[in-house]
């Protein structure tokens, strides 16, 4: 899959993409009629009849297993954490971009200069009813290159439409794009960047995914492919650009510049503030683009949309794939639910080898890269429990849980988008690991009730006899 276009076409044929031919505005009517198909569990939506525009809006690409599946080339039936097994296996062979000619890039096809730059040009999607205006850039990602070690990154930032050529950021504390904007900075200089919106939905999840610093989300993408994303030297940036995007945002952002941005409907269910911010932005000088470029867009929201889906695959295959690097034994299986959007809430099942690993296990998932940043709850379940079976998670904080030996941690980072921390103090969260696995230092452990088989067997051959189906 090289691009939106193969997305498509791959979902058409299974029957998981519809087509809206209806004329559809973008003023909250296209993001309502896919937020209330995903929570339906519906099919990509491909909007063709945008009011007063040309220009074809996709939706709800990443909303289900099946579509996350499609986009990493595995059977349609995979699971969740089939999926996200697939990523800690290959997740590791980083394969580096190649660069192709300008003539082989389908996204120079059109180069819009100087006065041409007219970013209303695009059917801007509003999406909630409170947001501050317009976002251009929801499914979409911000490249960066570090002006120290050249390392270029792909971060997933939502972009505002605050004016033909002006793109709103929201770069926070301690995110790749914002550790390299103040090393501009120091260096005097704005920071080139492009922001991508359609291309390989693969490049989009690695976006928001939360790799470590230094390592190339493209790199991963060719991991995870086995094979080189194909990129292309942009017109006005020195930045690697994905050859077969859709539409390509060339800029800068001065770190010392801010506009009024936001407030936005985000993926916690509520606004990200009460009103606006001053936050940097793109100041844009190019625009590049397909013929018959395709919009890509998404709800954000409430859960489950596609950032929770997304985000439940990359962040827990990378706390899956951290707590794997530490070297402990036992880990089985890590599941962070989409409901917590892959980030609040993590369940690792284990098999307990000695006095204190359950602990040490609690203690690893929150010091890891992945956990030490706005990671709340930690469960540990046994062995016999899958993280990802809800019920039993629930049968064992009922029966095997037990507060005393759990813990809570009262400092840790948060994301400023925890509402359940005051607005003006969200830096820091609180912890909690729950233990609800049986301690392996008991001497008698409870008995569990099984069966007597045999009498099973004979209960089951007589199970017409006694009037059941
Ligand atoms: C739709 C969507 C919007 C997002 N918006 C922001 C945002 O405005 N600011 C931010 O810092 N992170 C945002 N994120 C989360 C980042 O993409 C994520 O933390 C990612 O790791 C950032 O890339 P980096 O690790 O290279 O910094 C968003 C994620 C998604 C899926
Ligand atoms: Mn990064």
């Amino acid at each position: 899959m090289k691009d939106m276009r193969d997305f498509i076409a791959t979902c058409e044929e299974s029957g998981i993409l519809h087509r809206i031919k209806a004329e559809v505005d973008w003023d909250l009517e296209l993001s309502h009629i896919a937020k209330l198909n995903e929570e339906k569990s519906g099919p990509a939506l491909l909007f063709e009849n945008v009011k007063g525009y040309d220009t074809p809006v996709i939706t709800s690409v990443c909303t289900t297993a099946e579509r996350l599946a499609v986009i990493m080339g595995m059977p349609k039936e995979s699971t969740l954490v089939q999926i996200m097994e697939r990523w800690v296996e290959v997740g590791d062979n980083l394969l580096p971009p190649v660069e192709v000619d300008k003539s082989a890039a389908p996204c120079k096809q059109n180069i819009l200069t100087g006065d041409d730059v007219d970013l209303y040009k695009f059917p801007v999607p509003k999406w909630y009813p409170l947001d501050g205006g317009r976002f251009f850039g929801t499914a979409h990602f911000i490249i960066s290159k570090d002006p120290d070690t050249g390392w270029v990154n792909l971060g997933t930032y939502r972009s505002q439409l605050l004016g033909k050529d002006k793109l709103g950021t929201q770069f926070i504390k301690g995110k790749h794009a914002d550790i390299m904007l103040k090393k501009y900075q120091a260096l005097g200089k704005p920071m080139p960047v492009a922001s991508i919106v359609g291309c390989d939905p693969l490049l989009f999840i690695l976006g928001a995914a939360r790799l470590s610093a230094f390592t190339s989300e493209y790199d991963v993408a060719g991991a995870i492919r086995g094979q080189a994303v194909e990129v292309v030297a942009g017109e006005t940036v020195d930045l690697p650009i994905p050859a077969h995007a859709e539409i390509v945002v060339e800029g800068e952002v001065d770190a010392e510049k801010f506009m009024e941005e936001g407030p936005f409907g985000e993926y916690t269910g509520y606004y990200s503030g009460v009103g606006t911010d001053p936050r940097n932005f793109i100041d844009v000088k190019c625009i590049t683009h397909r013929d018959n470029p395709i919009l890509w867009g998404t709800t954000v929201g409430r859960a489950v949309t596609d950032t929770h889906m997304t985000m439940a695959l990359s962040y827990g295959a990378t706390l899956w794939q951290q707590l794997k690097a530490m070297k402990i034994p036992g880990i089985q299986s890590v599941y962070c639910p989409p409901e917590g959007s892959g980030r609040f809430l993590a369940i690792i099942s284990m098999k307990q080898m000695y006095p204190g690993h359950a602990d040490q296990v609690l203690t690893a998932a929150i010091s890891t890269e992945m956990g030490a940043y706005g990671l709340k709850t930690v469960i540990v379940v046994d062995e016999d429990i899958d993280p990802w079976d809800i019920p039993r998670v629930m049968y064992a904080l009922s029966f095997r849980f037990q507060p005393n030996r759990s813990q809570v941690i009262k400092r840790g980072r948060s994301t400023p988008l925890d509402p359940s921390l005051p607005i003006d103090a969200r830096d820091i969260t609180g912890r909690l690991l729950l233990d609800a696995t049986i301690p392996y230092d008991w001497k008698e452990k409870p008995i569990p009730i099984a069966l007597d088989p045999d009498v099973v067997k004979k209960v089951e051959s007589r199970w017409s006899e006694l009037g059941f189906e």
